[in-house]
């Protein structure tokens, strides 16, 4: 039963009980170097540039990434249009042939269906397989990659000893609570010291090696790349590199830099053959930052490239760096870093890393059980940390949005690119930013998306026509975008065709105002929604059988098959409908095409639920819907629970009943998959109200997919899955999808006891509380926008108003 009440709440102005932070000293930690890229160094970034430290004491290798950094695109091909092949017309040819055949293809099978349970397990319901001629149609809507390219690393900073010896002590850390990394050692009775920290308010890599003796700091300093169309000289104390990907052969291109500077205190520099050498130092300072001239176009221009020269940048940026000191470089990183990361934080029982374990014994000790409690609780506390980390380090203002990697990428050819690819990944990405409090990491993404309507508008008509052939309006993208607005479908059979991109991507412009009420940045990107929701209306097919509208063709992610208004699709185009809607509510802007959006999605084709009583992923059920096909690690059709806010367990009875249904789906598929995967059922588990569960899958992916660096493991490295698991830990302790804020919906007994500090709410609210054996025992909520709240909490409902700046805080009413 709830309890409503409408209490009358003292405001607080400063003080609250909950002062507290969470365990101090959040850090990852080794007594060996890191010998692979991927598992073992360590990440540090600004969102420019993102840098893997290895550490190794004889030869240090820092390697270096520029978020703008890739090949392919219009200084690959001047002509460069996108990826988009054909003609207009021979595309709307395919597309009308396509759906034409799904329709029937659908028809005759409900028509002939004979699925049934029996005795025996599910008979029939299999689609019959694509004919060749229905293939012919869909792989004539694919797009062209010739001139895709790839996400590439710059460099690698060389640090080499020049007469190595063996060392001792060895310890290198990564503290997450002020991003900085450290190394010690000891060598012929000294104590080395090694720092590293990547600053955004001066975008430079600043090491500082130094030593408990005068004297003796004696090191080679190179840049080593996988890039071949370089040149690099060293003057003095600088090392410089210049260049463009090897692709890059237009007059337009790509062009990068990037410089080292060494600067000692004491010893003697000398520099040659690309080389700079210093010996016998007391302290050794060196700042690299790189550049490119790559600039995101935002029109139907597509000009990539600016006319600045970015070695002028770079020098710039490294000639400031200079004239300050080490300390105050730090100080200003550090703030810079903390005004982000200190904005919220959990604290998790006895959380205590009270053994001193290094993170790969941390670990170890989680996957034998021969952790203490406490220890595990600090291993999930710091891989929960770690996710903001990340973001912060990957994702900041004016810069692009994290990749499948973050910003970290080896290589020329990085897995699957390192791109963006939205069936998931990319909206993966994201999913922490609002709720742990990290707005400002979120706009990248959100400017990304604005850059892709141009050329989207273009595929739009380029691909689709209305179901009479007619010119639909709005924008579109696919599954697989670069940075050169590659807008068109890729070329993989099971997964390019995926219109829903740009309709889901969509979400993160209305979490963005849900979250913070930002009233002009919504009206700056309500066109943009209502485009992508304009197209939907165009495109979407009537279904003969019932009248209703669906996605034709439709493909559910990466699983198949081809047929119409697979409940991915429907989903993804519900859930823009009604941010549009809502919006313009917002807005106060009532315009016919509103109302054309309402008459669409009150047509739509909604959720369904089999007769095995999973929740149906296609529309026409088939076999696999019911068995679970092997645990496939792609659940999209689940969105309409999350991140879409259609289903909202405890909302209506409805609602209740497809929430058992997407139970009965999670069991049936099974708690396995890859690193994101499992991350998704920690949020779909949160979401369900399941803490339990949702907190088994959060061990699962600590054991099974994480690796020893904390980097989520698709396999390989993925990102995704460490933002993933982030957003869904948040989701355990905070949700506020539905009309009202939930308090520790999905606690699991692990956590039976803890604190947070900062989390956000929609309304723009931002929550502190407090529990004891389950039952939270103080609760302060900070409403920064003056809505009215209603928070459920303890099993009981308060709602109240508020005023925009005020702290209000439930104590004894919880009881
Ligand atoms: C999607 C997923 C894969 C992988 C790739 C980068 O295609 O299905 O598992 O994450 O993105």
């Amino acid at each position: 039963m709830k309890t409503k009440a409408i209490i009358a709440i003292i405001f607080l102005s400063s003080s609250f009980i909950l002062t507290q932070g969470q365990v101090s000293g959040l850090k990852l930690s080794y007594d060996f170097p890191a010998t692979a890229w991927d598992s073992e160094a360590l990440p540090i970034g600004n969102g420019h540039l993102g840098a893997m430290v290895f550490g190794d004491v004889p030869v240090d290798i820092i390697q270096v990434n520029e978020h703008s950094l890739w090949s392919g695109g219009p200084g690959k091909n001047p002509e460069y249009n996108g990826g988009h092949a054909r003609t207009a017309a021979e595309n709307h040819q395919s597309l009308q042939n396509a759906r034409r055949a799904l329709q029937e293809k659908m028809t005759a099978f409900r028509a002939n269906n004979t699925i049934k349970i029996g005795a025996d397990g599910v008979t029939s319901g299999d689609y019959s397989p694509e004919d060749e001629q229905l293939r012919a149609y869909i792989e004539g809507l694919m797009g062209d990659r010739t001139d895709f390219g790839s996400y590439q690393s710059l460099s690698n900073i060389h640090i080499t000893e020049i007469q190595p010896s063996t060392y001792t002590n060895y310890f290198r850390e990564l503290n997450i609570d002020n991003a900085t990394q450290k190394i010690t050692y000891q060598q012929n009775g000294v104590n080395y010291t090694r720092e590293y920290f990547v600053s955004h308010p001066d975008n430079v890599i600043v090491i500082r090696l130094s030593a408990d003796k005068p004297g003796k700091i004696s090191r080679m300093f190179y840049l080593m790349s996988p890039q071949t169309n370089i040149s690099v000289r060293v003057n003095d104390n600088v090392i410089t590199m210049e260049g463009s990907p090897a692709d890059h052969v237009a007059s337009k291109r790509l062009k990068f830099a990037q410089q080292l500077k060494v600067i000692p205190t004491g010893g003697i520099l000398t520099s040659a053959e690309n080389k700079i050498t210093v010996e016998n130092a007391d302290e050794i300072l060196i700042f690299s930052s790189a550049a490119t001239n790559y600039i995101q176009s935002m029109d139907a221009d597509f000009n990539f490239f600016s006319k600045k020269n970015p070695l002028a940048t770079v020098k710039n940026i490294l000639n400031q760096a200079a004239q300050k000191n080490y300390t105050e470089l730090l100080d200003t990183h550090i703030q810079d870093y903390k005004s982000l990361y200190d904005r919220m934080s959990v604290s998790f029982g006895n959380a205590d890393n009270e053994n001193n374990k290094t993170t790969n014994e941390l670990l170890e000790g989680y996957k034998n059980d021969t952790n203490t409690i406490a220890e595990n609780l600090y291993l999930e506390q710091l891989y929960y940390q770690y996710g903001r980390y990340l973001l912060i380090s990957s994702s900041r203002e004016n810069t692009l949005p994290a990749n499948l990697q973050g910003i970290w990428a080896e290589g020329l050819l990085p897995p699957w690119n390192a791109d963006y690819h939205t069936n998931i990944n990319l909206q993966m990405n994201y999913w922490l930013a609002e709720q742990t409090n990290l707005a400002d990491c979120h706009l990248p993404v959100i400017e990304y998306v604005k850059s892709l309507v141009p050329r989207g508008k273009f595929t739009a008509q380029h691909y689709h026509c209305k179901p009479n052939g007619d010119p639909v309006r709005g924008w579109v993208f696919y599954l697989e975008n670069s940075i050169w607005a590659n807008t068109a479908p890729g070329m993989w059979y099971t997964a390019f065709y995926f219109p829903a991109a740009a309709a889901w991507m969509c979400q993160d412009v209305w979490e963005y105002y849900r979250f913070n009420q930002d009233k002009h940045f919504l009206e700056d990107n309500y066109q943009m929604m209502l485009d992508a929701a304009l197209f939907w209306v165009d495109n979407l097919w009537r279904d003969t059988r019932d009248g209703k509208l669906v996605a034709n063709p439709s493909y559910s992610p990466e699983h198949g098959q081809y047929s119409i208004g697979a409940s991915s699709d429907q989903a993804i185009i519900c859930e823009l409908f009604d941010m549009v809607i809502k919006a313009s509510e917002a807005l106060g802007k009532s315009t016919p095409e509103v109302e054309e959006v309402k008459s669409a999605k009150n047509q739509l084709s909604g959720p369904q639920i089999g007769i095995g009583g999973q929740f149906m992923e296609w529309k026409d059920e088939l076999q696999m819907d019911i068995t679970g096909d092997g645990e496939h690690r792609h659940a999209n059709h689940l969105f309409w629970l999350h991140p879409g806010t259609q289903v909202i367990p405890g909302r209506s009875d409805l609602d209740d009943l497809f929430a058992e249904a997407i139970k009965k789906t999670l069991n049936t598929r099974g708690d396995g998959g890859t690193g994101w995967s499992k991350a998704w059922k920690i949020n779909f588990w949160a979401r369900l109200r399941d803490g339990n569960r949702s907190h088994k899958l959060v061990t699962e992916i600590l054991k099974e997919s994480t690796l020893t660096n904390l980097f989520d493991t698709h396999p390989p490295f993925q990102i995704d899955g460490n933002f993933g698991s982030t957003a869904g830990m948040t989701e355990m302790l905070v949700q506020s999808q539905g009309d009202c804020i939930e308090i520790l919906p999905a606690l699991p007994d692990a956590w039976s006891t803890g604190r947070f500090k900062g989390i956000k709410a929609r309304g723009n609210f931002e929550i502190d509380a407090k529990w004891t054996d389950g039952k939270v025992t103080s609760l302060k909520i900070t409403s920064n926008s003056g809505n009215n709240c209603t928070v459920k909490c303890n099993g009981k409902t308060f709602s109240f108003e508020t005023i925009a700046g005020k702290s209000y805080e439930l104590g004894a009413e919880l009881e």
